[in-house]
């Protein structure tokens, strides 16, 4: 975290109560909030059991709400039964069965709405099909999608069946997806033949090709969802065709009933050491986190058409255009594509165009909005926008204010909502009918979540503006269960730093006077690159794979628009690469990085020098390489560098 940036929302003073009209219609005001929060101070494990029996479908009911007796393994409502397919879909049927459940738009233009019993149908009919290839309960499914609404139906349909369902997110590489399928050891990939982004066709089909050549030898078939109908390969005793497969199936498919600690999903994420981690999440405990915090947040109401533009690769998706709003029997939007196609207005058109009341999006996508130009959000009536909503890094005071005067037109409320793959649902948000905003602070903890910032040895900050770890010191029902055949490193990655009394969180934050949460970072090895999280070491270790890299470490470089960029320093085998060799080897590298990882690992900037700075026990000096990274003047005490020379080498100053 940088000392200016601290300075930036250290000297944030503004505020923005929420404004009567707003107050008088919504869920929760500050009287109902504040009774919310009581009746989970006085009774933790009681206010989520409430909470559980209120919001969520029961087939069995639960009538034990939490069991700590393993923790930091936490069990919650174990000996309760439901189906998350189920509570998204059957339970809205009879109010809501002809209601549009997901508005869609393709990126060239093509749209189609689904009503909720036209969704349900087509999940059951992937359920029956998935039946057929012989999926059953606890099976995990990868699914590899474009932003279609096949990719919910996949979700779905998985969760009606009890499969473990882990979506790779479309932009990662073959290799990537085969790591994933391999960690899961999948039996079935769900994929589509490619997706529209950027005017371009993502080849999805190729990738899980390239994948299951290379290895993931548990996959027995693959389903594909023929989207952008260009010629693929096909492997007739593998590949079936989802139209084929479904021609044939019927609309009805009973839910098979889970426990509440069932896995629902894995996600995978990057942390600060070795590969993406396998982020599992229950099904109970999640479905009610990303239940009520659609109610509590996004005030979410029947009439609403709600947007989040996150991808379903990510926690964003999963919480808040699968489980969450479907829930809720909202109807939500779905968007293949990228913002700036055809033009930078893509986003406000289609906010127009589809009467979208709540927005909820990145700030790297509302700074890159931003730079385009307020013509563009000029052009369109944004009239039914209500509510606008921030999540995926720290929303700089700028970019909050620009959001707030030129798409809230100084009168919506926005919600900065801190959360993580790992916590399964918004931990701390301002409440919009209750909560006044400050630009660039998530406000306070959600009630039920027990948030607070500690010291170097775990002691509770309680001083204001003192800097620390951000910690949640009870457990709630949403959390992650484990990582994913790695319970030692669940409890070492998220427990151990404070003897499994916290759960650490990996950012570091502080408080003012008024109790706000200013999130500062991570405070890990972990970048977060236009809202994406990537892992320094993950990007290290692909570099090292290529032939010519000797060694390599990677920092983060403050971004305007992507918050922070990828910035590399490199050794090579032989000799230093100079000039035109440096750039070509530069680009062969930044490919190299995307074949392994991503498109979204590529190093923005890589730089070669002899060697990297270390200090004599040997570690990478990473603070020097932020502070040349930004192209700061080294003041730092480099005396205890083995080798203080190089430093000047690094600059690209010889
Ligand atoms: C939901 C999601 C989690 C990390 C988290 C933090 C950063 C997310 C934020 C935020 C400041 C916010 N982060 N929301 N920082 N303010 N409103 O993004 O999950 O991809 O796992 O990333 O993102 O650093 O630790 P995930």
């Amino acid at each position: 975290m940088s000392s200016d940036k601290i300075e930036s929302v250290l000297g944030e003073k503004r505020v923005f109560p929420p404004r009567p009209e707003f107050v008088k219609k919504a869920r929760l005001d500050a009287k109902k909030l504040d009774a919310l929060r009581a009746a989970a101070d006085k009774d933790h494990v009681g206010f989520w059991g409430d909470q559980a029996r209120k919001n969520i479908a029961w087939q069995t009911p639960f009538t034990r709400t939490l069991d700590d007796s393993k923790a930091p393994n936490y069990q919650w409502f174990d000996d309760g039964r439901l189906n998350a397919s189920a509570n998204c879909l059957d339970r809205h049927l009879g109010a809501r069965g002809d209601k549009i459940a997901i508005r869609f738009e393709g990126e060239k233009g093509d749209a189609r709405n689904w009503t909720y019993k036209e969704l349900h149908a087509e999940v059951c009919k992937l359920a029956n099909g998935l039946l057929s290839l012989g999926i059953t309960k606890g099976d995990r499914v990868i699914i590899y999608m474009p932003m279609t609404p096949e990719a919910v139906i996949a979700m779905q349909a998985c969760a009606r069946i009890g499969a473990i369902h882990s979506v790779v997110f479309g932009g990662f590489s073959a290799a990537s997806l085969k790591d994933r399928i391999e960690d899961t050891g999948a039996k079935l990939v769900i994929a589509a033949d490619g997706g529209n982004r950027g005017g371009n066709i993502i080849d999805l089909k190729k990738a899980t090709d390239d994948a299951l050549a290379s290895g993931g030898k548990t996959v027995e078939k693959v389903i594909v969802y023929q989207r952008t109908k260009h010629s693929v390969n096909w492997d007739a005793k593998r590949d079936i065709w989802w139209h084929d497969l479904l021609a044939t199936q019927s609309e009805r498919c009973d839910p098979v009933w889970v426990e509440a600690e069932h896995p629902l999903f894995l996600l995978y994420t990057s942390g600060s050491t070795g590969k993406p981690k396998g982020i599992q999440h229950s099904t109970g405990g999640y479905l009610l986190g990303a239940h009520v915090s659609c109610q509590w947040v996004f005030d979410l109401r029947d009439d609403d058409v709600f947007w989040c533009t996150a991808d379903v690769g990510w926690v964003t998706g999963h919480s808040y255009v699968c489980y969450g709003p479907l829930s809720n029997g909202a109807t939500i939007l779905m968007y293949e594509g990228v913002p700036t196609i055809p033009d930078a207005g893509r986003f406000w058109k289609i906010c127009q165009e589809h009467g979208v009341t709540i927005f909820y999006t990145a700030p790297t996508a509302i700074r890159a909005l931003m730079k385009a130009g307020d013509e563009w959000p000029a052009k369109y009536d944004l009239s039914k926008l209500r509510l606008l909503g921030s999540v995926g890094e720290p929303i700089n005071p700028e970019a909050w204010m620009w959001y707030h005067r030129v798409i809230g037109k100084e009168k919506l409320p926005i919600v900065d909502t801190w959360w993580q793959t790992e916590t399964g649902a918004i931990m701390m948000s301002p409440v919009p009918g209750a909560t006044p905003t400050k630009p660039g602070s998530c406000t306070q903890p959600l009630p039920g979540i027990a948030a607070g910032i500690v010291d170097d040895s775990g002691n509770l900050i309680d001083q204001l503006d003192q800097g620390g770890y951000l910690v949640i010191s009870k457990p709630w029902p949403s959390m992650l269960r484990t990582i994913w055949g790695d319970n030692d490193r669940y409890i070492s990655a998220y427990w151990a730093q404070f003897k499994n009394k916290y759960y650490v969180a990996g950012d570091s934050a502080h408080r003012d006077a008024d109790g706000y949460y200013w999130i500062m970072g991570r405070i890990d090895d972990v970048l977060n690159v236009a809202g994406h999280r990537l892992g320094t070491m993950e990007i290290e270790s692909a570099l090292v794979s290529h032939p010519r890299v000797a060694e390599a470490a990677v920092v983060g470089r403050p971004h305007d628009v992507k918050g922070e960029s990828v910035f590399a320093f490199v050794t090579c085998k032989g000799p230093r690469p100079e000039g035109a060799e440096a750039d070509a080897l530069s680009k062969e590298l930044r490919d190299h990085v995307a074949k392994e990882i991503g498109a979204i690992a590529k190093p923005d900037d890589i730089r070669f020098a002899e060697n990297l700075p270390k200090t004599r026990s040997g570690k990478i000096m990473r603070r020097l390489l932020r502070s040349i990274a930004k192209g700061e003047e080294i003041t730092q005490d480099i005396s205890t560098l083995e080798n203080p020379g190089i430093v000047a080498q690094l600059a690209g100053k010889a």
